[in-house]
């Protein structure tokens, strides 16, 4: 046995590690008794797939003892728990994550070396699954990385996608997708509950009958599908404590069911079972804008269905269903899960025959719901003809919701026809549907914004009346991350750095990292720190090398913008920008030796069907082959585009970057989360007053942030105002050259064709007002070249910028909900 990590006195300290695989010879044997037993092969005869998988098993074993512990104890005495309800979890690899939360990467590491393996040959092997889109996949993700740290009871539910978000390549600069295709060499991650599945049904109709004297609806189904759940381990951060992520697979149901709905057609039937399958079968790749379309609705409903039954049925016979709320509460990661919301009443009401009252009181105490996004095209509404097809009994539920909900709007305002059809859950125009985040409002206990600045909004822009007539529901939970994965595995070296200053402990109470405040000011610390980010560029620079052909040059400033391609998150204005670099040197207006060198780096997935987020993508490669061709700025400037940006990729390019690029339109980012990766990792902030930006300035200090740009309410003005891009053109000799460079076919052989839609976008569209932020981003991107001309002074203020967000830890956002939300008090 070794000695626990956190030392003994640790308040999450439990035993010594203590199991099958817990010194390295047990660890040794444990490895091969899975090589054997569960590949079928010799060590000598195993291939890199056999041996990952056998190393993860050897982990896993390792997790179980604790995970069956943890579950047992919560059957035998069972406290509040928290469900959380999300479409997407973008978890990124796990074996590390695993490794580390056991306590075993050192037992581990000398395990293999003993077999003649090397440890990272393993972890390459691992495919990520990509089961979400971005921020708010990866939020999940962290989130229950944090209630297992602290120890609260969670069972995370999802949709186990067989295809997870698309992979990207590039062909002639632009995006190109492909099947992601993770589970083709199986996970060892997973378990499989086939015997626990649950009967998911659509279609039909409702009816009403006669219970002993009682009038009641049922729903008469036309179809089911199966609902197959998976398991996967969710272990704290050395605490012995093991959540579940339970994720849905679709199955056909048995081929009775299928002979009567299909009448006894073979190939119909055969048909039916690949249309029930296809349910599971792909993660939507819209990130924020949501397209409508019905398979999407049957995801949902099918997992916030096999979800809420899940739970329900493992409460005891005899529970009092009134006490529900004491039990549980569910977590509504954005709109996708809200469908649930009717679901709960009709169990609660058509098949455990509680009074609607008495179901509607149970059901407002259980839901709670968080919104992420701003944008109206992003606000999810279903129209209630597919509806009424899909899910008929849903619906005339969520009708019963409105008219009560509208008759308390009334009892307070009077006949006030204008806010009862602002505020109706359904609306009538275009066409007649459900406005899914005011189900969702009305129906929660609490609803959140991801910042401040973004819950702010959404009580006085999106749900003002919402806002005014439930006093106290809407509240504020800032976004965080976890710093097991993003700072302690994807920056070994600074976190080594950290713990040689302020000891052990940061890790669960990252607040503690403001102890690094006095250290900024030592020249020995800051030199150790300024190697740490050389030595994660050099880092980068080999995966860059290995699997782009890319190279980071030392002494460039290494500027990264990497997230989902969407016009308001401005990518536009970060390439507007690198041509202005360009063109002033290439017109000969300033000396290429005159300029700061700089490797710009994007990363980036456009939705697929989103088109000029695509020309966007062509025109940052066009770019980026001529400037990366022109002998005039070699040396100067570079410009990367690394395709299929993941969280692999992610736990590289965070660490080895000097300047994290947050510049969307304000107003429009609601929290942002890899601007808190960056500056926690030591890399300064330019950006705008959006989102989490504005606490992220706020806690390191203005003269620790490169601010620039309109703030909401200047946006807003302008807007009223009326505004006119091609003025914002004219004004400013700069951008008019960039522009007409662009225009100009430069970056397309010639062809003037090419990039014409994005140009005639900026001068007589421009929704996300990047013309009108450009002279401000150019002038605040001089005085970062100015910064960074003085290195030591720039990693004086990398250091505060780690220092002072501990704040940002996905530890402390879920304190909050707990504080403010769930009131699951920790277990340990
Ligand atoms: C998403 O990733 C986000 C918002 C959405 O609104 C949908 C998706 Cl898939 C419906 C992002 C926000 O854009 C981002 O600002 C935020 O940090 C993140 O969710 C987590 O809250």
């Amino acid at each position: 046995a070794v000695p626990h990590p956190l030392g003994a006195s640790h308040p999450l300290a439990l035993a010594p590690v203590t199991g099958p695989a817990s010194s390295v010879d047990g660890f040794v044997r444990q490895f091969l008794r899975n090589l054997n037993h569960e590949r079928g092969v010799a060590l000598s005869a195993s291939n890199d797939a056999d041996r990952y998988f056998a190393f993860a098993l050897t982990v896993r074993d390792y997790l179980m003892a604790r995970w069956l512990e943890d579950l047992r104890r919560q059957r035998e005495k069972p406290s509040k728990g928290v469900a959380y309800l999300s479409a997407e979890y973008l978890l990124g690899r796990q074996l590390d994550n695993n490794l580390l939360a056991s306590g075993l990467t050192d037992i581990a590491t000398e395990a293999m070396a003993a077999c003649g393996i090397d440890i990272d040959e393993l972890r390459a092997q691992e495919v990520e699954p990509g089961l979400g889109n971005g921020g708010l996949g990866r939020l999940a993700a962290c989130f229950i990385d944090s209630l297992a740290t602290l120890a609260v009871p969670n069972t995370g539910y999802g949709i186990r996608y067989e295809y997870g978000i698309f992979r990207q390549t590039f062909e002639g600069g632009q995006q190109v997708e492909q099947p992601d295709a993770w589970l083709t060499l199986g996970s060892p991650w997973e378990f499989p509950h086939p015997e626990a599945s649950r009967r998911i049904s659509f279609g039909g109709h409702t009816e009403t009958y006669d219970d002993e004297g009682t009038p009641r609806s049922r729903w008469v189904p036309g179809w089911h599908v199966q609902a197959v759940p998976y398991n996967y381990l969710v272990p704290g951060y050395l605490n012995g404590w093991v959540n579940t992520l339970r994720l849905w697979s679709a199955k056909a149901t048995d081929s009775f069911d299928l002979r009567v709905f299909n009448s006894g057609d073979y190939e119909e039937a055969v048909r039916a079972q690949t249309y029930a399958e296809n349910i599971s079968k792909v993660l939507y790749p819209e990130d924020s804008t949501p397209q409508g379309k019905e398979l999407r609705l049957q995801q949902q409903y099918f997992f916030a269905a096999a979800s809420i039954g899940d739970f329900l049925e493992q409460l005891p016979d005899d529970f009092d269903l009134t006490t529900l709320p004491d039990r549980i509460i569910f977590q509504l990661n954005d709109t996708h899960p809200v469908i649930g919301v009717p679901e709960l009443m009709r169990v609660l009401v058509d098949e455990k025959k509680l009074e609607w009252d008495a179901a509607w009181a149970i059901t407002q105490k259980c839901f709670a719901y968080t919104c992420h996004t701003l944008l109206p095209e992003a606000l999810e509404v279903w129209s209630v003809d597919l509806l009424g097809r899909l899910l008929p009994r849903q619906l005339e539920i969520i009708y019963r919701i409105n008219e009560e909900f509208l008759d308390e709007v009334r009892e307070r305002y009077g006949d006030d026809e204008m806010r009862i059809r602002n505020m109706s859950i359904i609306s009538e125009f275009p066409d007649r549907s459900v406005r899914m985040a005011y189900l969702a409002t009305v129906a929660s206990s609490k609803v959140n914004g991801v910042a401040k600045l973004h819950s702010q909004l959404l009580r006085e822009k999106v749900l003002p009346d919402f806002n005014e007539f439930y006093p106290g529901k809407f509240t504020n939970v800032t976004n965080g991350v976890t710093p097991r994965r993003f700072i302690r595995l994807a920056n070994p070296g600074l976190s080594d750095l950290i713990t040689e200053a302020i000891g052990t402990g940061w890790l669960t109470d990252l607040e503690r990292l403001r102890e690094l405040e006095t250290y900024a000011e030592n020249p020995d610390f800051r030199a150790a720190f300024a190697e740490v980010k050389a030595a994660n560029k050099r880092r980068l620079d080999r995966v860059m090398r290995d699997r782009d052909g890319f190279e980071i040059s030392d002494g460039h400033l290494l500027d990264a913008m990497v997230k989902r391609l969407h016009e308001y998150k401005r990518q536009m204005l970060k390439v507007l920008h690198i041509v202005t670099e360009y063109e002033r040197v290439v017109s000969g207006r300033v000396a290429a030796s005159d300029i700061q060198p700089r490797t710009f780096i994007f990363g980036a997935k456009a939705a697929p069907g989103y088109v000029m987020a695509k020309r966007i993508i062509h025109l940052i490669n066009a770019v980026g082959e001529v400037v990366n061709a022109d002998p005039r700025v070699e040396g100067r400037l570079k410009v990367l585009f690394t395709p299929n940006y993941n969280v692999t990729l992610a736990e590289r390019v965070i660490p080895a970057a000097d300047l994290s690029e947050q510049i969307s339109l304000a107003g429009k980012e609601a929290s942002g989360t890899g601007n808190m990766k960056f500056a926690l990792n030591g890399a300064l902030t330019i950006g705008t007053d959006d989102g989490a930006n504005v606490e992220i300035r706020e806690l390191v200090g203005d003269e620790n942030f490169f601010l620039f740009g309109m703030s909401e309410p200047e946006v807003e003005a302008l807007w009223a105002r009326g505004y006119k891009p091609a003025e914002f053109y004219q004004a400013d000799e700069n951008l008019r050259r960039a522009i007409d460079l662009i225009a100009s076919g430069a970056f397309s052989g010639g062809d003037k064709s090419v990039f014409e839609p994005i140009v005639s976008n900026l001068l007589y569209d421009d929704r996300f007002m990047v013309l009108a932020d450009y002279s401000s981003y150019i002038a605040e991107q001089a005085k970062v070249d100015a910064a960074y001309a003085d290195q030591d002074a720039w990693t004086h203020a990398a250091i505060l910028n780690v220092a002072r967000c501990g704040f940002f830890s996905s530890d402390r956002s879920i304190r909050d909900y707990i504080a403010r939300i769930w009131h699951t008090p920790p277990v340990l």
